[in-house]
């Protein structure tokens, strides 16, 4: 379990309310597809991925990672309760998409890469730190469930 002090959600809150949540899903997706490729595997419906180019201009890559963000913004407002936040997407990612759970840090840190890529020197060592503490918890959420 991740905790956060409420500086840490201050600052947290601070950067997520900076971030353009659908245009950033798309952008974390498409970093993990290209620096990660092997995770391109789950996603083979979704036509082009042959190179970076590809990927990022993929409609379905943005549509998708719009998706997902926006399901880990809602995580954003339980930080409190990620188990119970992610625990119906946890068995599906299990037992129906059987995503193996390192590709949630994988994401996170992406995210985090992003972010970073977005808002420059705002994105201060003390918010990257707690900011990492959300990816984690909400990486380790995701992956309570599988057996
Ligand atoms: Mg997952 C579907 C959330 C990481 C692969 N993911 C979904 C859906 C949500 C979601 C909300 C739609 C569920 C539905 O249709 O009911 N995913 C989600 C979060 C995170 C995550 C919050 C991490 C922050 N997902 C993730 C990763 C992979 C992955 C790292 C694989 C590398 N997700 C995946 C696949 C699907 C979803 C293959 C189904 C896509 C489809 O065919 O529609």
């Amino acid at each position: 379990m991740v905790h956060l002090s409420d500086a840490e959600k201050a600052l947290v809150n601070g950067i997520w309310s900076k971030v353009d949540v659908d245009k950033l899903g798309g952008q974390a997706l498409g970093c993990l597809l290209i620096v990660y490729p092997w995770t391109q595997r789950f996603f083979d419906s979704f036509g082009d991925l042959s190179s970076a180019d590809a990927i990022i201009k993929n409609p379905k890559v943005a549509a998708h990672g719009k998706k997902v963000v926006n399901s880990f913004s809602e995580g954003m407002k339980h930080l409190d309760d990620l188990k119970g936040t992610f625990a119906q997407l946890s068995e599906l990612h299990c037992d129906k998409l059987h995503v193996d759970p390192e590709n949630f840090r994988l994401l996170g840190n992406v995210i985090v890469r992003v972010i970073a890529r977005h808002l420059g020197s705002e994105f201060t060592p003390q918010a990257q730190a707690a900011f990492q503490k959300v990816v984690t918890g909400v990486a380790n959420a995701l992956a309570h469930k599988y057996h």
